[in-house]
């Protein structure tokens, strides 16, 4: 992903949109003489080449968070934020005039193309920039010390305490521990908030939220209706796993902590965030023992290493036809976390330039969790080399779910057989138990995940709009955990607490409906694949891991970029226009009909 304020497509070309241009700004006010197709030209090439500067101070700060970084960082950032209010200007000289389809798309993507656009006024422009930056720093370095200096333990370490300790009061002492950091961030994002949206006021929009939501080639009442239809047929699906985990849950930690009709505490289900579940797996495991699908342990007792995970990530991408990374991936790439300075661990992906200067950061360590993550953030970098030959606008996903859904179709593609394959699980046994367990595991990261996908955004649409006023932050923040997630706070909390704070892209601002339309389209994107495959079975046991073909119709949608609307690429790929939950629906149906019977007579709901 690129950075923050930069570039609305973190990840993408949009942002790169923001990263610094080596021209003076005051270049970009309106060309009079210019037809619309020129301007858009000369835009293409000033944005690559801000692009650059904006990659470069970004990289250096998420990869060195210090002051003097955080500060360079901030100026690269404010010169992107005066390059596109600059440019937005200027184009508004071509408003009502007859356009190519290519150009006046691209024009829109100018306006849509910063995630927290700043108001024109010079001196609001510097504070947004230095509030942003200072943000990811303070989340990058966070720590929490419960006794001095000593006693510090950072994400990282916390984390793995929620992934690994079954001790309730230890799994709490975390989670209470890594909150607290957030406390700080409260009074930087109000101003953020309130700057932010006076940018998204100027350029037009209701609020930054309306903003957001604007990005989807439709109307943005449409999208949120239609976010809103998508989370509906995903809900059942959710509701019954929900129910099934709480019941395990309470065979382990107890029906007082663990009450049959409540929502479930956070801090139980193995994530910070209570995102993804997948690290209780032994907990809830529906037969023991019938399949080994122990990754982790297979990971360290072969002693991979960074480097060798990453490879095998790019070997599945290889194998699809894609072309190797190039060498300089390998050589500035970020792959482990260093011992010696404050880095920011959550995982990204760099398109630097436009002449294949692509880099991953993540602090890898040698488990399935983060594995997947290496192939997930692949997925990005395979995306930004396949689109390169795009103008430098249409660099981008083909919407911002779309970019996040590569790897993960990827990940959906790493069967049992696969997993065997590459040397990494046991003998692939076929039975309903076998299909039970694997599926079980599945769906602990990819159904738990979407009401949490949801409801991210959900709470920063009433914050941008003033719904939610900073008085009530915390608050109506455990509102929606608990109606979308049926997950509780672990302890008692007020509005002292910045909770949202806690979690990555909120301080990063990091729009985060894309993953939850991510985890729709990735299963539509598999279904189509396997059909391209010519794969005749259950959907979930298909894997195209060497298919040529499916390789072939994958890598034809990611050339396009974000060239044409998001729904005749969607329609390219499969033959649809409509994100749609039925593929993840049907690849979930055989744990969805066991657990039906397995909660029968169970309390259901919270
Ligand atoms: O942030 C990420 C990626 C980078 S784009 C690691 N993800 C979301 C998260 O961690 O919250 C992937 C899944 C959801
Ligand atoms: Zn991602």
């Amino acid at each position: 992903m690129r950075n923050s304020v930069r570039l609305a497509a973190a990840i993408a070309a949009v942002i790169a949109l923001a990263s610094g241009c080596s021209r003076d700004t005051s270049q970009t006010a309106a060309a009079p003489k210019e037809s619309a197709d020129q301007f858009v030209e000369r835009l293409n090439h000033e944005l690559d080449e801000l692009g650059r500067e904006s990659g470069a101070a970004g990289w250096a700060y998420a990869t060195y968070i210090n002051q003097d970084t955080e500060f360079l960082n901030a100026k690269a950032t404010e010169r992107t934020l005066a390059y596109f209010s600059s440019a937005v200007e200027a184009a508004k000289a071509y408003d009502g005039q007859q356009l190519s389809p290519a150009t006046a798309r691209a024009l829109l993507l100018l306006k849509l193309g910063l995630s927290a656009p700043a108001p024109k006024d010079a001196a609001k422009r510097a504070e947004l920039a230095a509030v942003t930056s200072k943000m990811e720093g303070m989340y990058g370095a966070a720590k929490y010390c419960p006794k001095g200096p000593e006693s510090c333990k950072d994400q990282t370490q916390l984390t793995d305490v929620l992934a690994n300790s079954r001790n309730y009061n230890e799994l709490t002492e975390a989670w209470t521990g890594w909150h607290s950091t957030a406390r700080p961030l409260r009074t930087e994002y109000v101003r953020f908030v309130d700057l932010a949206n006076e940018g998204a006021r100027e350029l037009g929009f209701a609020d930054l939220g309306a903003m957001w939501r604007s990005g989807y080639d439709m109307p943005p009442d449409d999208f949120t209706k239609d976010a809103a239809r998508l989370w509906g047929q995903v809900k059942p699906l959710y509701d019954s796993l929900h129910c099934y985990v709480r019941g395990r849950l309470q065979k382990t930690y107890g029906a007082d902590r663990v009450p049959g009709d409540k929502p479930i505490p956070a801090q139980l289900l193995g994530n910070m965030w209570a995102q993804q579940w997948g690290e209780i797996y032994p907990l809830v495991e529906p037969y023991p023992g019938v399949l080994d699908l122990d990754v982790t342990a297979a990971l360290k007792k072969q002693k991979y290493d960074a480097v060798r995970i990453t490879k095998s990530a790019e070997s599945f991408y290889t194998s699809l036809g894609f072309n190797k990374l190039p060498e300089t991936f390998w050589e500035r790439s970020l792959l482990t976390k260093p011992r010696d300075r404050d880095v920011q661990c959550h995982a990204s992906a760099w398109q630097m330039d436009t002449n294949g200067d692509v880099r991953i950061k993540q602090c890898i360590e040698p488990t399935q969790d983060h594995l997947m993550t290496v192939y997930h953030e692949l997925g990005h970098v395979f995306y930004f080399m396949s689109y390169a030959k795009q103008p430098y606008i249409f660099q981008s996903g083909a919407h911002d779910g779309f970019h996040e859904a590569i790897g993960d179709t990827v990940n959906l593609s790493m069967t049992p057989a696969y997993l065997h394959q590459i040397g990494l699980t046991g003998a692939v046994k076929t039975s309903p138990e076998a299909t039970i367990n694997q599926q079980m595991k599945q769906a602990l990261d990819k159904v738990a995940f979407l009401p949490f996908g949801k409801m991210i955004d959900e709470w920063r649409w009433k914050v941008f709009s003033g719904e939610v006023k900073p008085d009530n932050y915390n608050a109506a923040w455990w509102q929606l955990r608990e109606q979308y997630q049926g997950v509780a706070a672990p302890v008692v909390r007020t509005e002292e607490d910045f909770d949202p704070g806690a979690k990555y892209h909120i301080p990063a601002n990091t729009p985060y409906t894309r993953y939850f339309l991510s985890y729709i389209l990735q299963f539509q994107f598999h279904k189509a694949l396997c059909d391209a495959a010519g794969f005749k079975g259950p959907l979930h046991e298909c894997s195209v891991y060497g298919n040529a073909e499916a390789g072939k119709r994958f890598r034809e949608m990611l050339e396009l970029g974000q060239s044409q609307p998001w729904q005749d690429t969607l329609e390219k790929l499969t033959g649809t226009r409509e994100m749609d939950a039925s593929a993840i629906l049907d690849y979930f149906a055989p744990l969805q009909g066991w657990l039906k019977e397995k909660n029968q007579g169970q309390s259901c709901g919270w």
